[in-house]
């Protein structure tokens, strides 16, 4: 009887459409954004019109830091976040964004299938459904002067976007300030900031031309989005519908693998189109960037716990 009553309830719903809100950090150009624009528009599709879903890009309808609490809480259905910005609530998000832990699209790949699965555990824990991830295009690093080693970075504020990067510039004697993607081309201008570390999408995202020379493409880490959704919401659907969302899921992250990878070059190209020098670091800063990357690999492994060593040995192939 409950079963057929709970038939029931799926049909009366089915009936229904529901209109749900998503929250994302990044602006409505982003490639990011834009995949997800995709992503809902399928599940709308998919779902005939049962499933709604309006994104709020740019930090709109929360603030990068509160997405993931609005998510666990109900006050959003669905949301996207930077991974590496959970660093402290979890070592685990830390290392996609630990220098030369991950510095190609293979490598963040196997990273990421090393990570998935405690992501997703820790995040159902809190009430939370893992749908997909995408990576940004490889970090580089933004200065108005030249650069040849680290020397040249002492003693300047430095835009963050996350635990990792804070800690990399204290390391080279650099001032961490943390500024969101959106509030980029302010904290130049007013001179919060005076350098950066991010990848040539979100440097054309906040046309860092007005306010930086040299773009040095040091790929350093390759950084993941993480697409999530309410446990509650999830189950408020009907079992097709739910089953529609994890397969536009599943396409969402193929396709976001892809662009990522066609925005990097393409980015680089309007940097340098912008006037940009868009140039390889100095072997000294390579070198440099790395004995900053050792560093960070070991306090991680300080800190991770049985659970984040694994997936890091585990990634790793040990
Ligand atoms: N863009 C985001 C995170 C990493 C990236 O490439 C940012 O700069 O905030």
């Amino acid at each position: 009887m409950r079963r057929i009553l709970a038939g029931l309830g799926w049909l009366t719903l089915g009936a229904l459409a529901q209109a749900w809100n998503m929250a994302t950090p990044y602006p409505p150009a982003n490639f990011h954004t834009q995949n997800i624009q995709q992503f809902v528009k399928e599940v709308e599709e998919a779902t005939g019109g049962r499933l709604k879903v309006t994104v709020h890009p740019g930090g709109s309808l929360f603030p990068h830091p509160q997405i993931l609490p609005a998510v666990r809480n109900g006050q959003v259905q669905m949301g996207e976040v930077l991974m590496s910005l959970l660093a402290n609530e979890n070592p685990l998000f830390n290392l996609d964004a630990i220098p030369f832990v991950a510095t190609s699209y293979e490598e963040a790949w196997r990273l990421y299938q090393a990570q998935r699965l405690e992501v997703e555990r820790w995040l159902a824990q809190r009430g939370v459904v893992f749908l997909y991830a995408v990576p940004w295009p490889p970090q580089g690093l933004y200065t108005r002067r030249p650069v040849d080693s680290a020397q040249d970075l002492r003693g300047l504020r430095f835009r963050a976007y996350n635990p990792a990067t804070a800690r990399m510039a204290q390391l080279l004697g650099m001032a961490p300030v943390q500024v969101e993607a959106a509030d980029i081309p302010q904290a130049f201008a007013t001179g919060i900031v005076e350098a950066m570390v991010t990848s040539a999408v979100t440097g054309v995202d906040s046309q860092a031309w007005d306010f930086a020379r040299y773009f040095y493409d040091v790929k350093a880490w390759i950084p993941k989005n993480m697409v999530v959704i309410g446990r509650r919401a999830f189950e408020s659907l009907p079992p097709q519908d739910r089953e529609a969302l994890l397969q536009a899921a599943r396409r969402a992250e193929e396709r976001g693998w892809r662009l990522s990878q066609e925005q990097e070059t393409r980015a680089m190209q309007t940097l340098a189109g912008r006037g940009m020098q868009v140039v390889k670091p100095s072997s000294q800063l390579m070198a440099d960037f790395k004995r900053v990357g050792e560093a960070m690999v070991l306090e991680w492994q300080r800190q991770a716990g049985a659970t984040g060593i694994r997936v890091y040995r585990q990634y790793l192939g040990r």
